[in-house]
């Protein structure tokens, strides 16, 4: 695995002294422990394995040892369009979100397809807690402590057949749990996509949590994807649907405006947003801006993927 071992990070500096107490003693549990520790809380977001189910793996920084995002910026300035389009609309508007009981279904070129419970979705799965960048396309971005598991572990537990050259996403479509689908900003559902060998790269993971806790309904409870090198948008949020496909999905960003949402969406400084620079950024609860880096800094990791093709075209 590609992973490097994460740097230590400078406990007092990057967060409240509450939130790290919480954190540590989140990491410092062994498997046994950390799952008793998580599985009350998450017991509120889902039907769940039985306590001791879930392991944890120890925290892999893949942020550089850069300051986490506080958690209260992380859940109070959020995009998730299904519960309204601005900033602050998601978490006034999560409550409407049920996300117990939770279904998940796979299929398209698999072997075994189905209609899958969170529970069986999670089950086998130890969780590890990763601190990622995420960059959104709006030139701001986030540093998270994700709780997840790799996508492709997932992936493999189906058996995904030879014809699987994509992977395309669907979120809960549900006006009357999302009243932002009550308007058609976008197309309802939001889809997503990746091509498989994306999706099978280790650093994509599917996350339940952040900040040791259940993940926020406003962050996409209870099942979201993070793909660190890619723009926010292709992260999608609150997933009931996973398809192995053929040929390359529909995106519902690309599909609202195709010349400003490729369905890549690698982070590139190079290519500039039609209507704004991708070259900087501003990380949120900073004043000044910062470089953005290739990939959002993961190119080491993920550069590899796109040998020949030419990023400018396929942006
Ligand atoms: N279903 C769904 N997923 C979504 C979105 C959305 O509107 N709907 N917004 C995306 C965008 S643009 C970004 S930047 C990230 C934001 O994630 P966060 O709010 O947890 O920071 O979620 C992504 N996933
Ligand atoms: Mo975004």
């Amino acid at each position: 695995m590609l992973i490097k071992r994460p740097e230590p990070i400078a406990p007092s500096e990057i967060t409240p002294e509450s939130v790290y107490q919480a954190r540590r003693r989140f990491l410092a549990l062994g498997a046994a422990g950390a799952g008793a520790l998580l599985l009350p809380r998450l017991a509120g977001a889902a039907t769940l394995p039985p306590v001791g189910a879930f392991g944890t793996l120890p925290s892999q920084a893949l942020a550089g040892g850069e300051a986490l995002t506080p958690l209260d910026s992380i859940t109070s300035y959020c995009n998730f369009y299904e519960l309204g389009t601005g900033k602050s609309d998601p978490a006034r508007n999560a409550e409407s979100l049920r996300t117990s009981p939770w279904r998940v279904r796979i299929g398209g070129e698999v072997a075994r397809p189905g209609d899958y419970t969170l529970e069986d979705i999670l089950q086998p799965h130890t969780l590890e807690e990763r601190i990622y960048r995420l960059r959104c396309v709006e030139a701001w971005s986030m540093v998270v402590p994700w709780v997840g598991f790799p996508l492709a572990d997932l992936l493999k537990r189906f058996e995904p057949t030879s014809r699987a050259k994509y992977v395309a996403f669907t979120t809960l479509y549900d006006p009357e749990q999302m009243p932002g689908q009550r308007r058609s900003v976008l197309e309802w559902p939001y889809r997503e996509g990746l091509r498989i060998d994306e999706a099978m790269h280790p650093l994509t993971l599917l996350a339940v949590g952040l900040y040791g806790q259940t993940l926020p309904k406003q962050n996409g409870a209870p099942l979201r994807l993070v793909v660190p090198w890619k723009y926010g948008f292709k992260s999608i949020k609150s997933i009931v649907a996973i398809d192995l496909v053929e040929s390359q999905p529909t995106t519902t960003w690309n599909q609202m405006q195709s010349s400003e949402y490729g369905f890549y969406a690698n982070v590139n400084p190079a290519v500039d947003h039609p209507r704004w620079s991708q070259a900087r950024e501003r990380r949120i609860g900073e004043f000044f801006k910062r470089d953005t880096l290739a990939f959002n800094g993961y190119a080491e990791q993920v550069a590899g993927l796109y040998r020949g093709m030419d990023l400018r075209r396929q942006f």
